[in-house]
């Protein structure tokens, strides 16, 4: 089920216990601002999640409430995602689904990252 983007932060959802290391997920990257994982459920030949340490709910709440420093520390360390798997020559597509209509599923921001062949058209 999609959640309300507008709820507040529930810190026992999935993506709050691997940041606390209470559930394990194969971490590519991690930094003082997000860290990195292959996805449970690829779509792409690589799907990696991208997620910010703070308790945002949703690219809403984090565009909204993040400081400039956060905000900065995590849309680099997304880019430096990428460029550490070797993405920018070939090409990759990010996504943040926000609520019901994005089809949001886990209530903390998710930058999904995909990548490995050509992705064709955005909504397919
Ligand atoms: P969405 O943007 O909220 O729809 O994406 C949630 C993603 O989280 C989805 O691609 C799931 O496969 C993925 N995921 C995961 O990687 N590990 C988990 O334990 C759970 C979901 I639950």
């Amino acid at each position: 089920m999609p959640i309300d983007a507008t709820q507040a932060y529930d810190d026992q959802n999935i993506f709050a216990k691997i940041l606390r290391d209470e559930i394990p997920a194969k971490r590519v990257y991690e930094d003082q601002w997000a860290i990195a994982f292959h996805d449970i459920n690829p779509q792409a030949p690589t799907h990696i999640l991208v997620i910010p340490r703070g308790p945002y709910v949703s690219w809403d709440d984090f565009s909204a409430n993040a400081s400039g420093e956060t905000i900065a520390g995590f849309v680099r360390a997304v880019g430096t995602v990428a460029r550490d798997m070797g993405l920018v020559a070939p090409g990759y597509r990010l996504l943040a689904n926000t609520g019901g209509h994005g089809g949001q599923e886990v209530p903390h921001l998710h930058v999904h990252l995909f990548a490995g062949q050509p992705l064709g058209p955005m909504l397919a």
